[in-house]
């Protein structure tokens, strides 16, 4: 994925047309567009394609499952078009590594601490060893939860120059500024970008608070 903007949109609309004209709007801002299964579910599989050529496309399928079938659906993603996938690390190093050979080249997001309330009840006492499988098992990267960006800071001790995905900025109440300053790469936003009256303008005003970190 570029490193530009360093925003990344998560598209969890679910009317097809008003997804693709957020997608078109934001053209330029965003260095990737993450689809989950609500836009897949109430379109189709097709939006991967459509998509992709307007951005990169991270599928954040959560895949979390036995190797063969983690490999069959990062297979199924790849040739529609993704650019990266996201699963989970707590089905165990076998079940990524068939993910990252499967997505031959393309990116692998390991989920480490979720960034909802919930993800300190299992996902948080489980970050360590998440972070480390995801380096072992070849991965490009982890998502890291920008609500308790001093857990970003920590899991980039443990994954060196990993690539960080951060969600849970704006509506999840957490900062762009602050995940990026403590060593995100990137910050996901959803809501607070598809969600607004006008998405370009809300996506420029993400863009700006980042590059005010980095300047
Ligand atoms: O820990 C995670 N938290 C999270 O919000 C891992 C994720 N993949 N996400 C996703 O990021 C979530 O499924 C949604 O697509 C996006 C955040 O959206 P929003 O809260 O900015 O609307």
């Amino acid at each position: 994925m570029r490193t530009d903007t360093r925003v990344v949109l998560a598209l969890d609309e679910t009317d097809g047309v008003k997804a693709m004209a957020v997608a078109q709007a934001v053209e330029g801002l965003v260095d990737a567009i993450k689809i989950n299964w609500p836009l897949v579910l109430s379109t189709s599989p097709q939006i991967i394609t459509e998509l992709a050529e307007l951005a990169d496309v991270i599928c954040d399928f959560k895949i979390a499952d036995i190797p063969n079938t983690n490999r069959l659906i990062v297979e199924q993603a790849v040739r529609l078009g993704a650019s990266g996938v996201i699963v989970h690390g707590f089905t165990g190093s076998d079940s990524v590594k068939a993910a990252v050979e499967a997505a031959k080249g393309r990116d692998v997001y390991v989920v480490t601490e979720m960034s909802h309330p919930g993800g300190v009840e299992f996902t948080a006492p489980n970050a360590d060893q998440l972070a480390n499988l995801a380096v072992r098992c070849g991965a490009s990267g982890i998502i890291a939860p920008a609500t308790r960006p001093e857990r970003i800071r920590h899991l980039r001790q443990i994954i060196g120059d990993l690539c960080i995905l951060s969600p849970g900025v704006g509506a999840q109440g957490g900062k762009a500024s602050d995940a990026i300053r403590m060593g995100a790469d990137h910050v996901i936003v959803g809501r607070a970008i598809y969600g607004a009256s006008d998405p370009r303008a809300a996506a420029r005003s993400v863009v700006e608070e980042v590059r005010g970190v980095l300047s």
